[in-house]
């Protein structure tokens, strides 16, 4: 349902090699590349990393020429625009279709109706059927997704909800009763209004649910026409052949309503028998997870989906009624644990449907997205299915496409990589790469790194200049962290340290001072707009910032910057930039991240604990090569225990740090529930749930050890050359 797409134009003209020709032929009708590219709005229409996942499968998938098709929801606003002021962040919708998209081509004759509401209706021959209620329409728009250098384009789809004319109440309308004719317009409207935010919130639960059901029915409807389309012979259909030709990756549980609405069109419209419908669905869905923290697993109310899906919650108890019998017949160990491994969630008090557990009863495979979690998975969120289902759960460890991430967003270390392998050939495959750590020593190298790495941080740098009216030195280390806000991704331990550091250098003499390598911190991210812990800690860094930045005593030896509005764009300036990125989640929470694989295909050293796909690029580029701290995931049960039986002894320089911004010296602004959440209750019922003050000790350490890295530049860049090499 998500995919972060940034801008189209670069990618395409780049995708398809021609874009020198395409600069020159502008400059002909007197406009430059540079000033066109700047015109076009990123579409945003994900949260996080799971929407540029997504993306980036779509391009690769088309650079493979698969067949392959991205299904999503052309929502009208996309995620938020974010403006930082006095009082931290405000939020603005995205209106990216404001003056129109020229990527998208409406699709008027490929349209599908979709119904809310209404009831089942029992047939004379047993079969059910789903009538009543509201039908709107989806309205297919593609987007064209072109591969690197191949004849393929594939199509990102995204539906719009519309009201065919004949739905229009005009009697009510000549009655003067426009409100109750508009209706069924209003309610289609809003389907597609706004991206769906990514944290849970209890606001707008069943248009959430609305949006789900909207687009795995009219993407599933869709799938079912092609295939009867393609079909080589006109006779009966077979369906038992659907599964060679179609799978339907569901990228988290966002779409799980794709298996029960294929039991449905299967059952009631195609008019197969259960056993049938359940083989061909478990064999065409596949589930990929990618988070393990409990606030962010989908459960939906019984009540709301029994009135919206009336069908799709028979079938869910359906589903529910054939596992148990499954496991009494085959496993009745497991019989004592069905309660917690069945998708209704009974609990009188609420009942809820429980959306993984969907997933993992209809999907054929289930993987987590880098091996650390997907090990997490099958010991922990999923252990009993695991049991039962070993060969079920594989890793499918993320990944990012080297054409935006590397080839198009660094042009400078793109010819420089060309030019030392003797071959483009490594845009298409990254294994090549790994073909520079003959020249790692090489001095001749070096020196190109190092001046392409000079390039981009001076790029950057005007952009900050005119985005924040911060100057900073480019000869500067750039130290960033940019990812969604959130206490598990522990900016806060970031800027805790950055006020350790300052707190230290007010304190040196000015020949001491002389000795600091400079060092320029950044931070970007959005917060959602009612996580009120995460928008504290963007005023925090704001706050800091305007200190640090505006005394004179610092100079160029240290700058914080909040980059405002991260976005893909912008991510595309910053990441080539960066010299140091931080992946600092506590161990066992991010379940891959996606950043660090494109800082460090950019040269750009890591520092961050054993979390997500961080321990196998740690394995990739050497251990000598990752500025390593923290606790180990296995490690971070028993810690949390120690912590709440008051058995965490305070580093002195976590004290320091809390103390020092309880001074004052970052303004008046009330940052006790901040601190608090470091100390007392978290909001997660237990003090500094995310073992910040544990690990904060190591990682001023390995902050240390970074700073002596930087000061040997000769070995720095060899580090450097090898990230991009592993
Ligand atoms: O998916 C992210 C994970 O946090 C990250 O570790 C991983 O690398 C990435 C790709 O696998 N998850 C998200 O970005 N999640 C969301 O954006 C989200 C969106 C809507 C929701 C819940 C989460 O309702």
């Amino acid at each position: 349902m998500e995919y972060l797409q940034g801008r189209a134009l670069t990618n395409a003209i780049g995708n398809l090699n021609l874009t020198d020709a395409y600069g020159s032929a502008l400059m002909k009708v007197g406009h430059d590349l540079e000033t066109i590219v700047e015109q076009e709005r990123d579409a945003a229409l994900g949260n996080g990393g799971l929407g540029g996942l997504a993306s980036c499968f779509l391009d690769s998938m088309a650079t493979l020429s698969l067949p392959a098709w991205g299904y999503g929801l052309r929502y009208k606003y996309g995620l938020f625009s974010q403006r930082i002021t006095k009082n931290g962040q405000e939020e603005y919708a995205e209106d990216w279709l404001e003056k129109f998209s020229p990527w998208e081509i409406v699709r008027h004759d490929v349209v599908h109706p979709v119904r809310f509401f209404g009831e089942v209706q029992p047939q004379e021959d047993g079969s059910r059927r789903w009538i009543g209620g509201e039908v709107v329409q989806a309205l297919a728009y593609d987007i064209p997704i072109p591969g690197y250098q191949t004849k393929n384009t594939i199509s990102l789809r995204v539906w719009d909800a519309r009201v065919p004319p004949q739905e229009f109440d005009l009697n009510a309308f000549n009655a003067g009763e426009y409100v109750k004719a508009g209706n069924l317009h209003a309610m289609a409207s809003q389907i597609c209004a706004v991206l769906y935010p990514g944290d849970a919130t209890e606001e707008g639960k069943l248009l959430r649910l609305k949006q789900q059901y909207f687009m795995c029915s009219a993407s599933l409807q869709d799938i079912i026409a092609r295939f009867k389309e393609r079909r080589p012979t006109k006779g009966p259909i077979n369906w038992s052949e659907f599964p060679s030709k179609v799978a339907v990756q569901m990228n988290d549980t966002h779409p799980t309503l794709a298996a029960p609405e294929l039991m449905r069109i299967l059952m009631d419209d195609e008019g197969l028998g259960w056993d049938e419908a359940w083989s061909i669905t478990n064999k065409t869905v596949a589930y990929t997870n990618h988070t393990v923290l409990p606030e962010a697993l989908e459960k939906w109310s019984q009540t709301v989906m029994a009135k919206l899906l009336p069908r799709h919650m028979e079938i869910i108890t359906e589903i529910d009624k054939q596992f148990q019998a499954f496991v009494t017949r085959t496993r009745p160990d497991l019989e004592s644990k069905i309660e917690s491994m069945l998708v209704l969630d009974n609990n009188p008090q609420k009942p809820v449907v429980r959306m993984a557990h969907l997933c993992v009863l209809s999907s054929h495979k289930v993987n987590g997205v880098a091996e650390l979690h997907s090990d997490i998975l099958k010991k922990d969120l999923f252990a009993d299915f695991y049991s039962l289902w070993p060969d079920k759960f594989p890793n499918k460890t993320n990944g990012v496409t080297p054409r935006r991430w590397l080839r198009f967003c660094s042009p400078e270390l793109s010819t420089i990589i060309t030019k030392w392998l003797r071959t483009d050939k490594w845009v298409t495959n990254l294994d090549l790469l790994a073909g520079l750590r003959e020249f790692a020593d090489d001095k001749q190298l070096h020196k190109e790194w190092a001046a392409a790495k000079l390039q981009n941080k001076i790029r950057f740098a005007h952009y900050l200049e005119e985005k924040t009216g911060v100057k900073v030195n480019p000869s500067s280390l750039f130290d960033t962290q940019i990812k969604r806000i959130h206490e598990y991704k522990r900016q806060l331990m970031n800027i805790l340290g950055v006020v350790y550091r300052y707190k230290k250098m007010k304190e040196m003499s000015p020949e001491e001072r002389k000795k600091v390598v400079p060092r320029v911190v950044m931070l970007g991210g959005k917060a959602f707009a009612t996580y009120a812990q995460a928008k504290r800690i963007v005023k925090l860094v704001t706050d800091v910032g305007a200190v640090v930045n505006s005394d004179p005593e610092m100079g160029d030896l240290l700058k914080v910057v909040f980059i405002p509005n991260y976005n893909v764009t912008v991510a595309e300036l910053a990441i080539p930039a960066s010299e140091l990125s931080q992946h600092i989640s506590t161990a066992g929470m991010e379940a891959s991240g996606t950043s660090n694989m494109k800082f460090a295909l950019n040269g750009c050293l890591i520092i961050g604990t054993l979390d997500g796909a961080n321990v196998e690029i740690r394995e990739e580029i050497g251990e000598e090569n990752f500025f390593l701290f923290g606790a180990r995931a296995d490690d971070v049960p028993r810690l949390r225990k120690e912590r709440e039986a008051g058995q965490f002894k305070p580093d002195p320089r976590f004290e320091e740090a809390k103390q020092f911004i309880r001074s004052g010296a970052f303004g008046d602004y009330d940052y006790e529930p901040l601190l608090d959440s470091l100390e007392g209750d978290s909001g997660y019922g237990r003090g500094d749930y995310f073992l910040v003050g544990y690990d904060v000790p190591s990682y001023i350490d390995c902050q240390k050890a970074v700073d002596e890295a930087y000061k040997d530049q000769d070995k720095w860049v060899k580090m450097s050359i090898l990230s991009t090499a592993g």
